[in-house]
């Protein structure tokens, strides 16, 4: 079961998106030129990126927070790999703020002298497999799957855009000492918002005013994001997003693959997946009513 080369294509055992990727710029990735004052965001998709983005771009630029810019998030901390925008990264101002999901063998190796910030978000992968296959409706460039047992199979394989949950998610936590990381998870920022956002400020070395931390906190809630343009990627033009089959920002919640698995294929989802996430020493939170 081979994924359409009309929707992705393996490069180094990777699974990227043609047409905003290409080999050529990918093989320069490797060597692409790291500052201390980088941050890069790396996830795997649909595991809080955009969330995560917004959150960044509130704390580092004060125009966002007080609302006086009217930048989206593309231009503020827009994608390593898929520059989606032809955005001259060299020459941008630091800190520069990036967006990823490249696993952590093609990250490029200046993240490796453990200076500049890696922030990895993590989420549970049934919600994540969810919201997978409700974005592949929106997103016109990824194939379609009408079937959610398909679309698990695919996605239980490894067969999709970014590869095997497994591996991205498993590769960067064992090379974690490679690289100056934080880890994150989509459920500890949907239960303690504020919490999360202080230990990104702590970890940036970003020393925000109690105000500026509820600003930032308020501003980063679904709700908020849901209505405002330049953080829910209503920009995106329609060759790219066709919003009459959903939302980007759907339903922001923990415990929906409830909602859709039925119990055969939640247990196949573990039978395939169990061993190995037992060994991830991060904890997951499958229901928002769970006690952590
Ligand atoms: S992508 O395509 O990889 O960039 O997608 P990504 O941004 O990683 O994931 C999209 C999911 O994140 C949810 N989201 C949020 N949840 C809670 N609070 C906030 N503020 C928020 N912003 C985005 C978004 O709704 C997608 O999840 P689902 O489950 O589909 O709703």
């Amino acid at each position: 079961m081979q994924p359409d080369e009309k929707y992705v294509f393996s490069y180094k055992g990777f699974y990227f998106q043609p047409g905003v990727a290409s080999v050529e710029y990918l093989d320069t990735l490797e060597d692409f030129e790291i500052r201390d004052s980088d941050v890069f965001l790396v996830t795997y998709p649909k595991s809080g990126t955009i969330w995560t983005q917004n959150i960044l771009s509130l704390i580092y630029h004060e125009g966002h927070r007080d609302g006086t810019e009217k930048v989206d998030l593309l231009d503020r901390v827009p994608w390593l790999e898929y520059n989606i925008r032809n955005m001259d990264y060299i020459s941008r101002p630091s800190p520069r703020l990036f967006a990823s999901h490249l696993p952590y063998y093609l990250a490029p190796k200046g993240l490796r002298n453990r200076r500049a910030k890696v922030v990895y978000v993590a989420r549970n992968p049934k919600d994540v497999l969810v919201s997978y296959y409700h974005f592949s409706k929106v997103a016109v460039k990824f194939e379609e799957v009408e079937d959610f047992g398909i679309f698990m199979e695919k996605f239980l394989a490894g067969k999709v855009l970014a590869s095997l949950w497994l591996d991205h998610v498993e590769g960067w936590y064992s090379h974690r000492d490679d690289f100056n990381i934080l880890f994150l998870t989509y459920e500890e920022m949907k239960k303690d918002l504020r919490s999360c956002v202080l230990k990104l400020c702590n970890f940036l070395g970003k020393r925000l005013t109690e105000k500026e931390v509820d600003a930032v906190v308020d501003q980063a809630t679904f709700n908020k994001m849901k209505a405002d343009p330049r953080a829910n990627y209503d920009f995106l033009p329609p060759e790219f997003m066709d919003y009459s089959k959903g939302r980007f920002l759907r339903k922001g919640t923990v415990g929906d693959w409830k909602s859709m698995m039925t119990v055969a294929q939640s247990e196949r989802f573990d039978s395939i997946f169990k061993d190995r996430m037992e060994k991830l020493p991060i904890k997951f939170c499958w229901d928002i009513h769970e006690e952590s």
